[in-house]
C-alpha cells in the first residue's frame, strides 16, 4: 500500500470582512391602518403574528421601532418594497434604512 504523504497547510487563508449591517426602520404616521402595517411586516419581513404586531404598536407610541437587520442590499430593497406596499394603497407607510454602530 502507498503511503498517503499530506503536507501541512503553509497558505494563510486572506481575511474576510465582516460586512457592515443595515436597520431597517418603520416610521409611524397617522394615516396607515394597523392592520395594514402588520400585513406588510409578515409580508416582506417574514415576521410572526406577533412579533409583526409588537413592532407596529412599537412604531405607533414611540414613533419608530428597528424591523430587523440585514446587508445594505438586503435591507434597502426591502425598504423599499414595504414603503411602495404603501403607496399603492395610497398610504404614506415609510420605512428607512441606517447603518449599525
Ligand atoms: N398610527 C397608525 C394608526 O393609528 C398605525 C401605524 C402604526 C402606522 C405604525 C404606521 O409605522 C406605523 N392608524
Amino acid at each position: 500500500m502507498p503511503e498517503i504523504v499530506t503536507k501541512p497547510r503553509t497558505k494563510t487563508r486572506p481575511k474576510i470582512e465582516r460586512p457592515k449591517l443595515y436597520k431597517v426602520i418603520l416610521l409611524n404616521d397617522d394615516f396607515t391602518p394597523r392592520e395594514f402595517v402588520v400585513t406588510v411586516l409578515k409580508g416582506e419581513f417574514k415576521l410572526s403574528e406577533d412579533q409583526a404586531r409588537r413592532v407596529m404598536i412599537t412604531a405607533h407610541q414611540r414613533g419608530v421601532c428597528v424591523v430587523a437587520v440585514f446587508t445594505r442590499d438586503v435591507a434597502e430593497t426591502k425598504a423599499t418594497r414595504a414603503t411602495d406596499a404603501g403607496k399603492a394603497k395610497g398610504y404614506p407607510l415609510m420605512f428607512t434604512t441606517e447603518p449599525e454602530e
